[in-house]
């Protein structure tokens, strides 16, 4: 697993330059988003919880103070460029396709995963790159469908935007068609808070 995380992390450092970036330049200047309004606390999502048993160390550090991060281009275009790699280079299969389990939180580590495997490998990278845990948030949000799926939030001094294994833009949060459900504390990895009006969370997030 080591082994597969320094291949990732090699071949992120190799793409250098070419970047369009968050579009960042393009974007750089509009970059004025907003800012999630989180509620109180409420239920981890059972496959949070179950990777923090497999992966305790990635979930300690709790209560922290809460930490944004600073929103130059530099940031933001590592931000993209981790976004799209880690978009170009996972390739999605279900769960139950590679688990035989609905709902299984991991890194895809073998190249395959789904929506929150991809999430946690960005929020790790992500981590690596020296950003800060607490800007990275787990987040469960319903499709237009109303289904489950998972995206990672990064909470920045320009607003808070969403990387998604279903779109390789850096979208501002309010600006992607989902209902937001709930999120991680940026306190505490291991706590939870809603989002907006209360919304029955679902039963699992996929795709
Ligand atoms: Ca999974």
């Amino acid at each position: 697993m080591l082994r597969a995380f320094a291949r990732l992390t090699i071949a992120v450092g190799l793409l250098t330059g070419g970047w369009a970036g968050f579009h960042a330049s393009s974007q750089a200047s509009a970059l004025q988003g907003t800012f999630i309004s989180v509620g109180g606390q409420t239920l981890v999502p059972y496959g949070w919880v179950d990777f923090c048993a497999r992966y305790a160390g990635e979930c300690d550090g709790g209560p922290m103070q809460p930490l944004d991060i600073n929103a130059t281009p530099k940031a933001l275009k590592l931000i993209d460029k981790i976004n799209g790699w880690v978009n170009s280079n996972i390739t999605a299969k279900s769960d139950l396709e590679q688990w035989g389990s609905v709902d299984r939180w991991d890194y895809p580590t073998n190249g395959f995963g789904d929506c929150e495997d991809y999430v946690l490998l960005k929020r790790k990278m992500l981590i690596e790159e020296g950003f800060p845990r607490q800007a990275l948030l787990v987040t469960v949000v319903k499709d237009e469908q109303g289904e489950g799926h998972a995206v990672l939030t990064v909470k920045t001094s320009k607003g808070e935007f969403v990387l998604d294994n279903l779109n390789d833009d850096v979208k501002r949060w309010d600006r992607t068609p989902y209902r937001f459900v709930k999120r991680q504390s940026q306190q505490d990895p291991r706590i939870w808070v809603n989002i907006g009006a209360p919304t029955s969370a679902p039963q699992m997030v996929s795709r």
